[in-house]
């Protein structure tokens, strides 16, 4: 079995920042991922099915609803802390951050925000737990970057809803519990309701032949004619500003995570470029692979600065929507980067599984489409700057 031996690079002092409790959270998420994901992701990925055993732990390191009080099972933690918990994990894998940012972010975040006392009593603490697993659908076949032309409707029938539609690319919806389902009701509105497995007419396909985030379970769902109680629905949202701000949350994970990932591949590549010698001298005293190093690190810091003072906005629940997409776009776009620098420094090596490279590469595809595209995350900031909406 191979020695997780990564060591994290921090060229400002940034854990100066950061508070006693916060380098507790990372470090003990740290250790778990070098303990229980390293030596299995690999194989995980490489057979492409979700390593389940590790949700347990997951829910044990805090990593299900980090920033959800404590009287709904949650870690009640600073938005900083959430950050960091995404960070380590996707260090591990992207796949394996996805599974907690989606618990987190997007199921026990609308539920908290937008639900009813019971939907909360009922659902977030065993979703805190990992005894009960969500996922959130509200992409479509046909909508993907523009959610508000989907077609999933609900229809009011007395007590109850009849759902309606399908839902596609949608994170760990194979073995979800619950689904977290955005539809458009009889006005035209969007509502967003908790579609529970088991329902008549309820199923989850799961997607197969991905080349990233192979140990993440993608599926879809679809609705047929399903009865929904009127309880399952939150009374709190309408409006495609509900799953938006949803995803405000996840962006902003997501923009840790990144840096995870990034930190993972720079790491690799400077331990490798010191080890391995062509013409008589290690590849590290090259120009050209300390060109590569330098600018890795160079990235790495300022998306770490980025991420951090985001999460000190966040806290202060001064962070904008906007702040926030350019916080994702930056850090992804850095961290694929940095991942296909850190291939070409790892030679032919680089392409197999005895280095992690290749399957941040490959995961980070899907992390710079999904939660918004690398494109709409700029439109996004162009609009902010401009005061001219693109998308219309
Ligand atoms: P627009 O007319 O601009 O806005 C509609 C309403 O929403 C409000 N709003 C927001 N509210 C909260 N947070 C935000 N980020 C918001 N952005 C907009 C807005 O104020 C308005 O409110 P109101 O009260 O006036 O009704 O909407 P639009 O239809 O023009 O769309 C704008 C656009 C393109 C930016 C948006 O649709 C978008 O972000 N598209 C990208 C879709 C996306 O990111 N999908 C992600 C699906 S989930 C996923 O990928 C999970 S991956 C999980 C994993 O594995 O980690
Ligand atoms: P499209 O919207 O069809 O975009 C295709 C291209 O056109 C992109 O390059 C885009 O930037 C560009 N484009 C679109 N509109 C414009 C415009 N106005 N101007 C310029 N360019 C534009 N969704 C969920 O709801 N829940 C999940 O859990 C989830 N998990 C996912 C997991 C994986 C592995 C993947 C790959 C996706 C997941 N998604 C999920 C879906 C994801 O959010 C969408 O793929 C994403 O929003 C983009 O939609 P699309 O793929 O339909 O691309």
């Amino acid at each position: 079995m191979k020695t997780d031996h990564f060591l994290a690079p921090d060229y400002y002092l940034l854990d100066e920042l950061l508070s006693e409790e916060h380098r507790l959270v990372r470090d003990s998420v740290r250790a778990w991922v070098k303990k229980e994901v390293s030596p299995v992701i690999e194989d995980a990925c490489q057979k492409a099915v979700f390593p389940k055993q590790l949700l347990k732990g997951l829910a044990q390191v805090g990593a299900f609803g980090p920033y959800i009080p404590a009287e709904y099972g949650g870690g009640g933690l600073d938005q900083i802390a959430y950050g960091l918990i995404m960070q380590e994990l996707e260090r591990g894998d992207s796949g394996i951050r996805s599974t907690a940012s989606v618990q987190s972010s997007l199921v026990m975040y609308p539920i908290y925000t937008f639900g009813s006392g019971e939907q909360k009593k009922k659902y977030l603490p065993a979703l805190a737990s990992g005894e009960m697993m969500g996922c959130f659908g509200l992409t479509e076949p046909d909508f993907g970057s523009n959610p508000a032309g989907m077609v999933t409707n609900i229809k009011d029938k007395g007590d109850h809803f009849l759902l309606n539609g399908a839902k596609m690319w949608i994170s760990n919806a194979p073995f979800a519990d619950i689904a977290v389902v955005w539809a458009k009701d009889e006005q035209g509105d969007i509502r967003g309701l908790v579609a529970e497995r088991g329902m008549k007419g309820f199923t989850t396909p799961e997607t197969h032949n991905k080349w990233s985030l192979r140990a993440s379970a993608t599926g879809e769902l679809v609705f047929d004619n399903v009865k929904i109680p009127k309880a399952n629905v939150f009374p709190g949202v309408k409006g495609l500003k509900g799953p938006l701000s949803c995803l405000n949350s996840a962006r902003y994970g997501i923009a840790w995570g990144a840096i995870g990932a990034a930190m993972d591949c720079y790491d690799s590549a400077l331990r490798y470029s010191k080890q391995r010698v062509q013409f008589g001298k290690p590849i590290a005293a090259f120009q050209l692979t300390q060109k590569k190093l330098a600018e890795m690190l160079t990235e790495i810091t300022k998306a770490q600065l980025l991420a951090w003072r985001l999460g000190v906005m966040k806290n202060e629940n001064k962070a904008t929507p906007a702040q926030i997409s350019m916080a994702k776009r930056n850090n992804v776009n850095m961290a694929l980067q940095i991942a296909r620098d850190a291939r070409q420094i790892h030679g032919a090596m680089g392409i197999t599984g005895e280095y992690p490279i290749m399957r941040h590469m490959m995961n980070l595809e899907s992390v710079i489409t999904y939660e918004g595209t690398h494109d709409i995350h700029l439109l996004i900031t162009g609009m902010d700057v401009t005061g001219e909406n693109a998308f219309m």
